[in-house]
């Protein structure tokens, strides 16, 4: 893995500060949050009793894992038929992050095939050393992180003729952005450089040897963070780097329906013990640290609201109080009540998740649900 030119992060958070913060409704950009501090609360909250969302997703691998690998391999195959691996095959994951949930899908890869290639591709660093360190406990597994920003760094997907019989590439390095790919990633890897020390890869028109297969994974409702045109763009992206037998695999969390509430959901972004009202402050906390800037944190007060029209959870910042902050020499007036908007999390029905794929170039084949149908992984192919 190389490093390239750092990127100030300090001048990234003041760009998006100033630019949110002097619009008007005023807005922080999610990336923002995956601070040091900011993703350890956002670890606490995958454990929060009301955050449903990570603990329904691992249970999903949990249950699913050979019937994932089954479907992406044969797709339609009955799942009573002895299943032989017909084609190589390699995982890679966007966000992938420290992949805790991935290790139950690539154990269940590693039965199958003796060697899998894992592409993990994150803006942290540090989160993939510890994706890195699934191949301690996984024999057989090769893993290949690359440090980069799947919005808008470039990445790469190896089809490797034969993934059974590839390197793995070294160590990843810190910067600690966190996992938000808004982030700009302070290491950037060259598109010449990522991809190990075979060349180029996939076939050449004389290459006989069939290349491997791969399952791309966009994981844990990242999707529903983005806006539908950039969550597009991404699957469109992501389309581009695929070809012909290959898949995707995308978590998304459901829209509110007779088998989940809205309460139930709104509970999630509004726990009891208010980890997620200090991870969404911890947003000004930051810029407080960054910037010196000076809010006062006890003159905001974390909300989550759902908007009906627009399928989403929002978390906004309130101001309690009409005040004035300043950041880097300019003034920010906030009235009484006047909301930041820090984040929207997407909820999507089945036909909706369709609709996206197909809209970017998949064919969804199979989705998984867990039986209250608060979350779905989709496998979608491309034919
Ligand atoms: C990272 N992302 C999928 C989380 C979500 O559920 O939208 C971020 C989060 N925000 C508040 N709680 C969790």
């Amino acid at each position: 893995m190389t490093t390239a030119t750092p990127v100030s992060l300090n001048e990234a958070v003041l760009n998006e500060a100033l630019s949110g913060l002097t619009a008007t409704p005023k807005t922080l950009s999610p990336w923002l949050f995956y601070d040091e501090r900011g993703s350890q609360l956002f670890e606490a909250i995958t454990e929060l009793p009301e955050y449903y969302l990570t603990r329904t997703e691992r249970a999903l691998f949990a249950t699913h894992a050979d019937d994932i690998l089954r479907e992406f391999l044969t797709p339609g195959a009955p799942s009573t038929q002895v299943f032989r691996t017909p084609d190589p095959f390699t995982i890679a994951e966007l966000g992938a992050g420290t992949a805790t949930k991935t290790g139950l899908l690539l154990a269940a890869a590693t039965r199958l095939q003796p060697n899998v290639l894992y592409q993990p591709i994150d803006v942290s660093a540090s989160a993939l050393e510890a994706a890195e360190n699934l191949a301690a406990t996984l024999p057989g597994l090769n893993v290949q992180p690359q440090v980069a920003n799947y919005v808008t760094d470039p990445y790469t997907l190896r089809h490797p003729a034969n993934a059974a019989h590839s390197n793995g590439n070294g160590n990843s390095n810190g910067n600690g952005n966190g996992h938000h790919p808004g982030a700009p990633s302070s290491t950037t890897v060259s598109s010449s450089s990522k991809v190990g020390s075979k060349g180029p890869m996939g076939p050449t028109h004389t290459d006989p040897t069939p290349r491997a297969r791969i399952l791309a994974l966009y994981i844990g409702s990242s999707i529903g963070n983005f806006s539908p045109e950039d969550a597009s763009s991404i699957l469109r992206r992501l389309r581009s780097h695929l070809q012909p037998g290959d898949a995707l695999l995308l978590g998304a969390d459901l829209s509110p329906s007779s088998h989940k509430s809205v309460s139930t959901i709104l509970a999630a972004y509004d726990d009891a013990a208010g980890v997620t009202a200090a991870f969404n402050l911890n947003i000004l906390a930051r810029l407080n640290r960054d910037l010196d800037a000076d809010f006062n944190l006890d003159a905001f007060i974390h909300r989550a609201r759902w908007n009906a029209n627009e399928s989403r959870i929002e978390m906004h910042l309130e101001s309690l109080i009409p005040q004035t902050v300043h950041i880097a020499g300019q003034r920010i007036p906030f009235a009484q009540f006047e909301t930041i908007h820090t984040e929207s999390s997407y909820k999507f029905t089945d036909e909706a998740l369709t609709h996206l794929l197909t809209r970017a170039g998949f064919t969804p084949t199979r989705t998984f649900h867990d039986p209250t149908r608060s979350f779905a992984l989709t496998l979608a192919h491309t034919l």
